[in-house]
């Protein structure tokens, strides 16, 4: 008789609450110390992950200021980091160049079954393994193979950092806790500008005997990787972009990524847990996580209303949430750029937080002229990553809009010199900035409310150059849902996507969905049919309108106030609209258009709407099938109808 297969390493990485083996731990350097700090639960995963891993030693993130100047040092030793001293306590990284941005065909949802990770993931015949672009599936036996074939002793020689952190303010009926290890001191340096780090945030205890493993904290498990040849071209920045992978099991609240120290690959606070996790936690718990700005717009009056807006990654969210209004008696604050957690309180009122605690925007095209907001926020603490570097110690990039004095030179974030002019530009175009939210000067004063914010009116957007207005409402919330699963825009750099394709990408969630895109559609329809709700109104934007000769139409960025104080005033009940069969415009003359003509900014053709009609059944019927709720086939229907009419 054969022996029983040795046990997999990787089995039961997420289950248990005694610490096994935490002999093997304490005998780390640093390892006693980190488990005395964690509870029994996070003790017990670290032990779990140490023993499949194999790191030299660990060191547990306390969210201090000090330790993260450490960790900065100890970066620049390994050449990852430049000090840039022309800025106060900032940084730069450059990564390998084949690590740049999220790699979305290698990031899937572990279910069960394909259906329940995205409409249309239907593996080949047995597979483990489903793509569709609405997201991708892997079975929980492939993930286990996975992980063995990947992890075991990929951080030998390396320190393990221990992030316990917290998305949300704390003291939040919304915030989450994680635990995120990981073999990458950038990551521990980035994640504690992210979020709030530190052991206090992890519960000591789980909520009650019977409560599953994932109701303490998510556990996220990272590793820059070990390439099976061993071949590190950049020394400063390990990875294994031929075998990355980035893995969700929501029912386990387990993230495993390997191979990527970049960007949402490798912050696991961000996409992983506070998009695809949390909105899986979401809809079994009545609320939602979306990829939305919130911001607030005082008027003259000094009434002030919050709004979320949903657009796809380097659509400009962090502009528009950092906008400086260039309308008079206007003025906006930030509360994020990137995810909203929203939930309807007692009252009915949809409240929104921001889980995150920093911004991670793209760095070029961000100006005095487009983003003055975020150039203050980035004059200090800041960790600049694949942006230029000039001779006297500043950052670099295209659209910074400032010319190099003279005798400055600038290297490229290929560390290549670099001039003006060059075709190549001086940084990757998904190069980032990411600084502390409290260095933002028109941070909101609630931001950090435990209740959130109260949420007024949703706003969908995307890259559209021709044939979308400007701005227009949905008659209803369900029109408004159907806005959002229609939501299109050109492909950014933001992933691995090339040239200028228009893709589809519901409620900006395309890349990010943590279950079901249909069923997540669903969810938004069902929480605005709940009784009591007083639901905030919906609108579609584009600031991206095209002329013939490829300009843009909106000057965009602060003008965009215009565009928002008629969304304030619809809210208000005090602006009137005019129904179209696409929506409700405003009236000619509502809102100051700078003497360009209305038409031009609200066209409403109906041969385009027909062919995006056409399109959209296609997407529908190609992409979501019977998921796709029957509400919003309907609407759809609704929209054919009104065009045959108009
Ligand atoms: O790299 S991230 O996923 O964090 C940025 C983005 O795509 O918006
Ligand atoms: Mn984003």
């Amino acid at each position: 008789m054969s022996s029983p297969p040795a046990p997999s390493p990787s089995r039961s990485l997420g289950e248990g609450r005694a610490p096994p083996d935490a002999s093997i731990v304490a005998a780390l350097a640093g390892g006693a110390e980190a488990l005395r700090a964690l509870p029994p639960a996070a003790q017990a995963f670290v032990a779990r992950a140490v023993r499949l891993c194999r790191p030299r030693a660990l060191c547990l993130c306390r969210g201090s200021g000090q330790q993260q100047s450490a960790l900065l040092r100890h970066l620049r030793d390994c050449g990852t980091v430049r000090d840039l001293p022309a800025r106060d306590g900032c940084w730069l990284a450059c990564t390998d160049p084949r690590d740049v941005a999220r790699v979305e065909a290698r990031t899937v949802l572990v279910t069960p079954r394909p259906e329940d990770a995205a409409p249309r993931a239907s593996p080949a015949a047995g597979g483990a393994v489903a793509h569709s672009p609405l997201g991708n599936w892997m079975s929980p036996a492939e993930l286990e193979r996975a992980i063995d074939a990947l992890f075991p002793g990929c951080m030998e020689g390396r320190t393990m950092y221990v992030i316990p952190f917290l998305m949300g303010p704390p003291g939040s009926p919304l915030a989450r806790a994680g635990l995120q290890l990981t073999d990458s001191a950038y990551v521990a340096v980035s994640m504690n500008i992210m979020t709030r780090v530190g052991p206090q945030f992890l519960p000591s205890a789980p909520a009650s005997s019977s409560s599953s493993s994932t109701d303490d904290f998510v556990r996220c498990l990272h590793s820059v990787g070990r390439p099976r040849d061993g071949a590190v071209p950049v020394p400063s920045w390990p990875c294994d972009p031929g075998r990355t992978l980035i893995a969700h099991d929501a029912r386990r609240g387990l993230i495993v990524s390997y191979g990527s120290g970049y960007g949402g690959n490798s912050l696991l606070g961000k996409k992983s847990f506070a998009l695809r996790v949390a909105a899986a936690m979401a809809r079994s718990q009545g609320w939602l996580a979306e990829h939305m700005l919130i911001m607030g717009v005082q008027d003259p009056r000094g009434r002030k209303r919050y709004l979320a807006g949903a657009f796809p990654s380097a659509c400009g969210k962090t502009n528009l949430a950092m906008m400086r209004a260039a309308l008079p008696g206007y003025h906006v604050t930030c509360v994020g750029d990137d995810i909203a957690w929203m939930r309807f309180d007692a009252d009915g009122r949809l409240r929104a937080i921001n889980p995150e605690r920093g911004f991670f925007g793209v760095a070029p095209g961000t100006s005095e002229a487009t983003n003055p907001v975020a150039m203050a926020t980035i004059r200090r603490d800041t960790l600049f990553t694949n942006v230029g570097r000039t001779s006297t110690g500043d950052v670099y990039w295209q659209g910074i809009g400032q010319s190099l004095p003279p005798g400055v030179t600038v290297t490229s974030w290929l560390g290549q010199p670099w001039a003006p002019g060059d075709p190549e530009p001086c940084a990757h175009p998904n190069s980032r900035f990411c600084a502390p939210a409290s260095n933002c000067p028109s941070l909101d004063p609630a931001w950090e409310d435990p209740e959130g914010v109260p949420i007024d009116a949703i706003i969908f957007g995307g890259r559209r150059p021709h044939g979308v207005p400007l701005v227009f409402e949905a008659f209803s919330w369900q029109h408004g849902v159907f806005l959002g699963s229609a939501m299109r825009s050109e492909a950014t750099a933001a992933a691995e996507h090339k040239g200028q394709q228009l893709l589809h990408d519901p409620l900006a969630m395309r890349p990010f969905f943590g279950y079901n895109a249909g069923q997540h559609l669903q969810h938004w329809l069902d929480l605005g049919a709940r009784p009591g709700a007083r639901l905030p109104r919906i609108f579609h934007v584009n600031w991206f309108l095209r002329d013939q000769s490829g300009a843009f139409l909106w000057p965009g960025f602060g003008h965009n106030a215009r565009v928002l104080a008629w969304i304030c005033a619809r809210v208000g009940g005090e602006a009137g609209a005019v129904a179209s069969p696409i929506g409700l415009l405003p009236p000619e003359g509502a809102l100051p258009l700078g003497g360009l003509p209305h038409a031009r900014l609200f066209p409403v053709e109906p041969g385009f709407w027909r062919r995006e009609c056409r399109q959209l059944r296609a997407f529908y019927g190609e992409h979501f099938g019977s998921h796709l709720p029957a509400e919003l086939w309907r609407e759809l229907g609704a929209l054919e109808d009104r065009l045959r009419k108009a």
